[in-house]
């Protein structure tokens, strides 16, 4: 049974699956679901992920959420590539590293700016919460950005090693989002030359972007 994949291109982690997939022909089903709808509090979908999140896949029965989780699946159960998930244990361990890491630094302070900025006036959150969530989203990204130019300056990926892996797709899908919030790394210079080259060796990055591109696009209008 072809793999189902339950996405909203706006989304960052979802884009990072669909990326995986794609770069490796992975034979799978898109169904869209839509954030900014409410789909995912829907009760269907709840039955295929019950935190009502997305990215989500079901294959040949099998549900599983959480984008990371996910990535890491794909790896073992389609034997990919090891560059994206070393089975040396030390390379492996830093790959986990840097994806424990993006949830509470990099994401944690991208969510605050895209709440305060997108979602604040769209579900009418009081100036006072709009501010809140904009000190710390800056101040957490700011911290985030220096600690991944120093971590960049010695290496090409984010990990280590000489080869991309899924933490550079999971964290540039991350950064390349960060202009809806109002937000980019133009300030870190490693980070910005590092997605510089993720968005060339990701095959599917305009694909998988082009939705997310067209949305930065209209707010420029
Ligand atoms: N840690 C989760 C985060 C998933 C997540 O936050 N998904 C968002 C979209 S970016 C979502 O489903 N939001 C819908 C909602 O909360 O209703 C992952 O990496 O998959």
């Amino acid at each position: 049974m072809v793999l189902e994949l339950y996405i909203d291109w706006i989304s960052q982690p979802c884009r990072a699956v669909a990326m995986l997939l794609m770069d490796n022909n992975i034979e799978h089903q898109v169904h869209e679901v839509g954030i900014m709808k409410g789909e995912t509090k829907s009760a269907a979908f709840k039955q295929v992920n019950p935190s009502g999140k997305i990215p989500a896949i079901v294959d040949d029965g099998f549900q599983l959420g959480e984008s990371h989780t996910i990535m890491r699946y794909l790896c073992a159960s389609r034997n990919l590539p090891d560059h994206y998930y070393p089975s040396d244990i030390k390379q492996r361990a830093k790959v986990d590293y840097w994806l424990d890491w993006h949830h509470t630094n990099l994401r944690h302070g991208s969510m605050r700016l895209i709440r305060a900025n997108i979602f604040g006036p769209i579900r009418n959150f009081s100036q006072q919460t709009i501010d809140e969530l904009r000190k710390e989203g800056d101040e957490v990204l700011k911290s985030s950005f220096s600690f991944m130019d120093e971590a960049l300056s010695s290496s090409n990926y984010i990990a280590g090693g000489n080869q991309l892996s899924i933490a550079d797709i999971a964290l540039a899908c991350e950064v390349t989002t960060l202009p809806i919030a109002g937000a980019s790394c133009e300030d870190y210079p490693n980070v910005q030359a590092w997605l510089n080259r993720i968005s060339t060796e990701v095959k599917s990055w305009h694909q998988a972007n082009a939705v997310m591109d067209q949305f930065i696009a209209s707010m420029k209008k």
